[in-house]
Parts: structure tokens; C-alpha cells; sequence
């Protein structure tokens, strides 16, 4: 088989990806290791940047999301129980929507007739600098297929990032000593917008996915394990980090989900290897916070897209040449957003009493500031793509 682009990775970024080269003219093959079903079981992000809202709506993916999604107008802050709305409305005039990544998920699936193989086992990458090809097994026969370029768009475990080799890319890394325990549950939220809460004993966050059903995280040590959870601990412990009021308000019952996802910030540079191009969560990783990391793997999409389309229908290379640098300096901006909102936000175990009056103080400032909210609204809704 001969295609011009092979997708690696059938998440948010290979399906918008996939989409915008097929209506474009431009044919390209995704190759999944999982399951589409798998893939739509994964709870993930909910907050969509409306830079990303606006390309899901010109690929045709936006309908459901218009009519089922949640516009909101700003978050609140809660720092030992002390609360601060942030108005993105009136500090940058945007919003953001609610919307569960599973939905947009299962939205580009349902919409697109792109071709797409889940079940691609031993997806290895070839000669990349000269004439690609790409090789899997399916149903216990390996399949070859050569192709222009490779999109690795296959998360942070994938294997396109690892078959680069060493001395071309440069990882750049900060692991955090703790994690986010999430429970999803068919509760109505506790607010009408999200709360981000520090408090002494950890991190929490009320979120939702609907009027109906909630999303909840609260910060965990290294090691702990699910396990360990019941839904009682979950509910006190959650009730316990957020101020009195809201605490009192909040409405419990029985999860329908419960994970725990380690934090990281991650960035490889360069991401583009000859014909070979890294994009979404291959690329870089975020931590929770600052709710970017689908939105990075949209705008990367959106960019190589476009150098993909001009390369391969009007022969012009400046797209794909540009593409590592362009979408670097949005990726960078992204994660110190990301690791500026974890280091406020959490309880590091290591922190001194210095540290915490420095948290402390960051918030008070942006309590008192309408320009450091404006600093926070306008990346909190999306840096221009
Ligand atoms: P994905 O979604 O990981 O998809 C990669 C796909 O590649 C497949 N794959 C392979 N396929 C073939 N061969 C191989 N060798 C392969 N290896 C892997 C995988 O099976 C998978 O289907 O990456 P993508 O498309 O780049 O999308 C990135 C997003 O999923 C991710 O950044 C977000 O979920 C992060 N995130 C959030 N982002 C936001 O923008 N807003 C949020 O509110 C938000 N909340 C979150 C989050 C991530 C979380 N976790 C669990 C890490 C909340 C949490 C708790
Ligand atoms: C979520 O709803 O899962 C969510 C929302 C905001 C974040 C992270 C996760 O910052």
C-alpha cells in the first residue's frame, strides 16, 4: 500500500489530523494500537480552549459540543479556603467550553470515513529521512506501508518518539513527587464553575461534564494506589480541602470512574525528524493544571495540518520546514502556564515555610491584581494558535 501521510495514534490528535488532510484531499491512514472503544474509555481532559472549539467546528466535529457542552465565563481560586473568582468574560473577553475529551473523541470517530486501523500491533517507523514506510501486524500478518510523511501522534508512550535517535532529540523533563487521584460520578457539581483549590493537606479541583455528572481530583502522595480509595475517603478528603461552604454544598455518591495520573512537564526538541513529525502528548507532556494538554495537541494539529496540505498538494516545503519552531514557541508558553498553576496550586513535600508564604503571597497578589488575572485569563482561555 502507498498513502501519502501515515498517522500514528487514533486520540484527539491523530483523528483532528486525519481529518483536516481528508478534507483537504490529502490521503493519510491512522494506525491504532487499541481499540476504538478503549480509546472512548479513557477519562481525560474537559476544558476546550475556543481556539480548539473553532477547529473542531470547521472540520464539522463541533455540533454535539455546541449543543451538550458547557460555556464558561471564568473559574474560581480557593487558597485554604479563601476564594477568588477569576471573570475570564470581563478580563479578556473569551470563554472556554466544558467538554469531556471522550466526546470530542468519539465525535471526530463518528464524523470522519477516513481510513483508520485500531489494532495495529508492532507499529515500527522506517527510514524516515530518505523513503518512508511504516510496518505493523493485524490479525497475525505483518502489513508494509510506504507513504511521504509520518505523523506521530501516538501520546507519550508511543513509539514514534523513540525512534528517533538519541543524538537528534533533546527531552527536556520535571516530574512531580505527586499525582491527581480523579473520581467521575453522577452528581450534580458542587459550583457552576470549576474550583481550584489549594489547601495544606493538597490540590483539589471540582469539575464536571455535565449538570448531571461531576469530575473530581484531589492531589495524592507518589505510590498511593487506587485501591486505597474507597469513595468515602475520596469524598472527605475532597470535602476537607475546599472552604466550608462549598464543602457543605457538595453532593456525593458513587464513582463511575476512579484513576490516578501522574504529573509531569515534558518537552522534546526538535519535532520534526526529515519526514517524520511529532505532535499532541508524543510531543510534550503537561500537567493537569492549567488544562492544556489536549488543547497543544489541537494547535499542534492545526499547524501541521496546514504545512502537510501545502506539502503535499501545492509541493511547498515551507509549511513542514517551519513547522518545529512555530509550534515550539507556543508548546513552551503552554508549559509555563502548566507549571506556573502546579507550583501555586500544590503542596510540595519538600516546600519551606518560605515557599508556602510565596504561594501564599502569589495569591493574594493575583486576589488584588486585575492585570495578574489578566495574565491568568489569558492563558487559562488559549494563547493565540
Ligand atoms: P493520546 O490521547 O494519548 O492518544 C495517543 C494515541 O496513540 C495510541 N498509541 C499507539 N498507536 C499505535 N502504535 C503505537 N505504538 C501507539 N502508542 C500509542 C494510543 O493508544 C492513543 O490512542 O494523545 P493525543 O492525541 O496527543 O492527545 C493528548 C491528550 O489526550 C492529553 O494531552 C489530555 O488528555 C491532557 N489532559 C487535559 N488536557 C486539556 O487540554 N484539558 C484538560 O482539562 C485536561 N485534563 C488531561 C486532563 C490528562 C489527564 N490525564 C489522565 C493524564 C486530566 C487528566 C487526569
Ligand atoms: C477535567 O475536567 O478533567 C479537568 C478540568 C480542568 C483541568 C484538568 C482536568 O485543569
Amino acid at each position: 500500500m502507498r498513502i501519502q501521510v501515515v498517522i500514528i495514534g487514533a486520540g484527539p490528535a491523530g483523528l483532528t489530523l486525519g481529518r483536516l488532510l481528508e478534507l483537504n484531499g490529502v490521503d493519510a491512514v491512522i494506525l491504532e494500537q487499541r481499540r476504538g472503544d478503549y480509546v472512548l474509555s479513557r477519562i481525560r481532559a474537559g476544558v476546550i480552549e475556543w481556539g480548539a472549539v473553532e477547529l473542531l467546528d470547521s472540520i464539522g466535529a463541533g455540533r454535539r459540543m455546541h449543543a451538550e457542552g458547557l460555556v464558561h465565563h471564568g473559574i474560581e481560586m480557593s487558597f485554604d479556603g479563601d476564594r477568588q473568582r477569576v471573570d475570564f468574560t470581563d478580563l479578556v473577553g473569551k470563554q472556554v467550553m466544558v467538554y469531556g475529551q471522550t466526546e470530542v473523541t468519539r465525535d471526530l470517530m463518528d464524523l470522519s470515513e477516513g481510513k483508520r486501523i485500531y489494532e495495529a500491533e508492532a507499529v515500527e517507523i522506517h527510514d524516515f529521512d530518505g523513503s518512508p514506510y511504516v510496518t505493523y501486524r493485524k490479525d497475525g500478518q505483518t502489513h508494509r506501508i510506504d507513504c511521504d510523511f509520518i505523523a506521530g501522534c501516538d501520546g507519550f508512550h508511543g513509539v514514534t518518539r523513540k525512534s528517533v535517535p538519541r543524538g537528534a532529540i533533546v527531552n527536556y523533563e520535571r516530574v512531580y513527587p505527586f499525582g491527581w487521584l480523579g473520581v467521575l460520578s453522577d452528581v450534580p457539581p458542587v459550583s457552576e464553575e470549576l474550583i481550584y483549590a489549594h489547601h495544606e493537606r493538597g490540590f483539589a479541583l471540582c469539575s464536571q461534564r455535565s449538570l448531571t455528572r461531576s469530575r473530581y481530583y484531589v492531589q495524592v502522595q507518589e505510590g498511593e494506589k487506587v485501591e486505597d480509595w474507597s469513595d468515602d475517603r475520596f469524598w472527605d478528603e475532597l470535602r476537607r480541602r475546599l472552604n466550608p461552604e462549598t464543602a457543605e454544598a457538595m453532593k456525593t455518591g458513587s464513582s463511575i470512574e476512579k484513576s490516578i495520573a501522574p504529573l509531569r512537564s515534558f518537552v522534546a526538541e526538535p519535532l520534526r525528524f526529515g519526514k517524520l513529525f511529532l505532535a499532541g502528548d508524543a510531543a510534550h507532556i503537561v500537567p493537569p493544571t492549567g488544562a492544556k494538554g489536549l488543547n497543544l495537541a489541537m494547535s499542534d494539529v492545526a499547524i501541521l495540518g496546514a504545512a502537510l496540505i501545502e506539502a503535499c498538494v501545492e509541493k511547498s516545503t515551507a509549511g513542514i520546514n517551519a513547522y518545529s519552531s512555530r509550534v515550539l514557541d507556543r508548546i513552551w508558553k503552554s508549559e509555563r502556564f502548566s507549571w506556573w498553576m502546579t507550583s501555586l496550586l500544590h503542596t510540595f513535600p519538600d516546600n519551606t515555610e518560605f515557599d508556602r508564604r510565596m504561594q501564599r503571597t502569589e495569591f493574594e497578589y493575583i486576589a488584588a491584581s486585575r492585570v495578574a488575572q489578566q495574565s491568568l485569563a489569558e492563558n487559562y482561555v488559549g494563547l493565540p494558535i
